[in-house]
């Protein structure tokens, strides 16, 4: 059996001659490129309104292979083992989403409201309206100081000032240094937007933009928090001004809002790919709004340990130009950048 699974042009599931698509897959890219198109159909057919469209140069290269495979010839040539055969490439493919999607929460395409309605929050947040956004995956915890010092040390680069090797930083490094010390799933602090960006991408991800941010933190709720409208029991949810004794708190030790996502509310403010424009809302896109072409500062969300809860509110937005010890972030990827890639994985694995 061994022999007829590496033979040239049997299947590798029941050794039969001819057919399987897979070995006219002359070159890794053609191949990725086929599996990529067969996970992207099997997404669309799952979720036709979550599916984002595939390149047209992928769809291109595999729209013959794919074809082949759901053809009268391809079924007989190939006989039973076309379900076995889609069975193993599912089974390679869910395998390399989950690695590269550990840690993470799928939030689904869709039309979110965002901002806040009259009544509520700042004019800033105003209008509440329509977003809709293509499905992304976005880290279920603020990026921890073990994460960031293992991608600062890797590159020997983009150290906040408080870890610089040096040693020369400001009055504040002492409890910076504590932090790392002693906490290293304390959400990191103190980095430049310029650096939270530096960092998810070398994790192969990116900020979210601050429409994922409020879709994800909103998880779906429409109350100025996740867990409602009056901040009572807001001390099972969040880290904030009252309960944090003056610190960041290591991350995912309060309750999650619907979606799974931990420290939305609190913590540590989290940066967002988007810069800030007071009067954005009144003007964004509905479709993937990523924030206005020009500004100084950029977009700040949900509050920090070192604020009342009116800051940690769903809605609320902030800004800054430089890091500051209450500000961190998280990350965030498409879906359809992770299928993508995953593809990718999968056919290098066959
Ligand atoms: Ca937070």
């Amino acid at each position: 059996m061994t022999k007829q699974h590496r033979s040239a042009g049997a299947c590798p599931h029941c050794g039969r001659s001819g057919g399987f698509p897979l070995h006219l897959a002359a070159s890794g890219l053609l191949l990725a490129a086929a599996v990529f198109f067969w996970w992207s159909a099997r997404n669309k057919a799952a979720a036709p309104a979550a599916a984002a469209p595939a390149p047209a140069a992928v769809g291109a290269l595999s729209a013959e292979r794919v074809a082949y495979l759901l053809s009268p010839a391809g079924a007989v040539a190939c006989g039973s083992c076309l379900a076995s055969a889609d069975k193993f490439l599912l089974g390679k493919l869910g395998a390399a989403v989950a690695a590269r999607t550990r840690g993470m929460v799928l939030v689904q395409a869709g039309e979110y409201q965002i901002g806040s309605p009259d009544g509520v929050g700042d004019p800033d947040e105003k209008p509440r309206h329509a977003a809709a956004l293509d499905a992304f995956y976005m880290d279920a915890r603020e990026t921890t100081v073990a994460d960031y010092m293992k991608f600062a040390e890797t590159t020997q680069g983009n150290y906040p000032e408080w870890a610089k090797p040096s040693g020369n930083a400001d009055p504040k490094s002492g409890d910076a240094a504590a932090i790392v010390a002693s906490c290293p799933s304390c959400p990191v602090m103190g980095v430049t937007h310029k650096d939270a960006s530096a960092y998810c991408a070398w994790a192969g991800k990116r900020l979210p933009t601050e429409a994922e941010w409020e879709a994800a933190a909103r998880g779906g709720t429409a109350t100025a928090y996740s867990f409602g409208d009056s901040t009572e029991g807001i001390g099972e949810y969040a880290w904030y001004e009252a309960n944090s004794a003056g610190m960041p708190r290591p991350t995912g030790t309060k309750k999650p809002n619907p979606l799974g996502l931990y420290d939305m509310h609190g913590n540590v403010w989290e940066w967002t790919a988007d810069l800030y424009d007071r009067a954005y809302y009144e003007s964004s896109p509905k479709r993937s709004p990523a924030g206005p072409e020009k500004g100084r500062d950029h977009v700040l969300r949900g509050g920090s340990w070192a604020f009342e809860p009116e800051a940690l509110r769903s809605g609320n937005r902030a800004s800054s130009g430089k890091a500051n010890d209450d500000i961190g972030f998280r990350c965030a990827v498409g879906k359809a950048e992770i299928d993508r890639l995953a593809a990718d994985d999968a056919s290098k694995a066959l």
